[in-house]
């Protein structure tokens, strides 16, 4: 029987917490007296927390302390784990389950590939921890998306080779991390803003079973 390694990214792919990052950076920004528009933060995508607020302070041109740094890091997770407490089930994006149920019933090993080192938390919130066979995140790894780290080692905790690995991400920098491990990127979003991907596809109501068994036969 044929078998792949699906990967999957969390935020923006099996949950909407894009929306809980933006709040709790604006919030931040806001703060600071820096403008953060949504268009900045689809640059934030998929991009670690500390990277985040580098760029963040980047575009309002201020230099701080180290310890300054990581009390804002400590405000701004303090405000996104407020958004993420409130989550459940229904949080799940259209077709997510549907997806996972099928990939389980065709015996395809399945890993969370996620920049978040709350990825954790959100999965047990939504009920998905066990829908896994591996959990991959940012406490996980010491370089984030663009680097395939993340997509590597989830390649090998699934024991699978990363040619056999595919990987579904709504980051530009996901797409780029999912390519450069050599691993079939399929992007979740627009188009225009995934063109890097192998495919791209709305989101998963758009994917058919018979997509992903063509994938699985490739
Ligand atoms: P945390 P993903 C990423 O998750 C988010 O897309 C990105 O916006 C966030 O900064 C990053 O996780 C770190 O998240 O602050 O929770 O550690 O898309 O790779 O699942
Ligand atoms: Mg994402």
């Amino acid at each position: 029987m044929n078998k792949k390694g699906f990967i999957f990214d969390l935020d923006g792919v099996i949950v909407d917490t894009a929306k809980y990052h933006y709040l709790a950076w604006k919030d931040l920004a806001d703060s600071l007296g820096i403008g953060f528009s949504e268009k900045q933060n689809e640059q934030l995508k998929g991009v670690s927390r500390v990277l985040s607020l580098q760029k963040i302070l980047e575009w309002g041109d201020m230099k701080i302390s180290d310890e300054k740094f990581e009390a804002l890091m400590a405000q701004k997770n303090k405000e996104y784990l407020d958004h993420i407490s409130h989550m459940n089930e229904t949080e799940i994006l259209p077709d997510v389950s549907r997806v996972l149920s099928f990939l389980k019933s065709a015996n395809q090993p399945i890993s969370l590939g996620s920049a978040s080192k709350n990825a954790r938390a959100i999965l047990e919130k939504v009920n998905l921890f066990d829908s896994f066979n591996a959990i991959v995140d940012g406490t996980n790894v010491t370089k984030g998306k663009p680097n395939p780290e993340v997509f590597l080692v989830a390649a090998k905790e699934l024991e699978m080779e990363p040619t056999k690995c595919i990987v579904f991400e709504d980051a530009v920098a996901g797409v780029q991390a999912a390519n450069s491990a050599g691993m079939i990127s399929i992007g979740i979003g627009k188009t225009e803003v995934l063109f890097e991907a192998d495919y791209v596809f709305s989101d998963f109501t758009e994917m058919s079973n018979e997509f992903i068994e063509e994938l699985i036969n490739k």
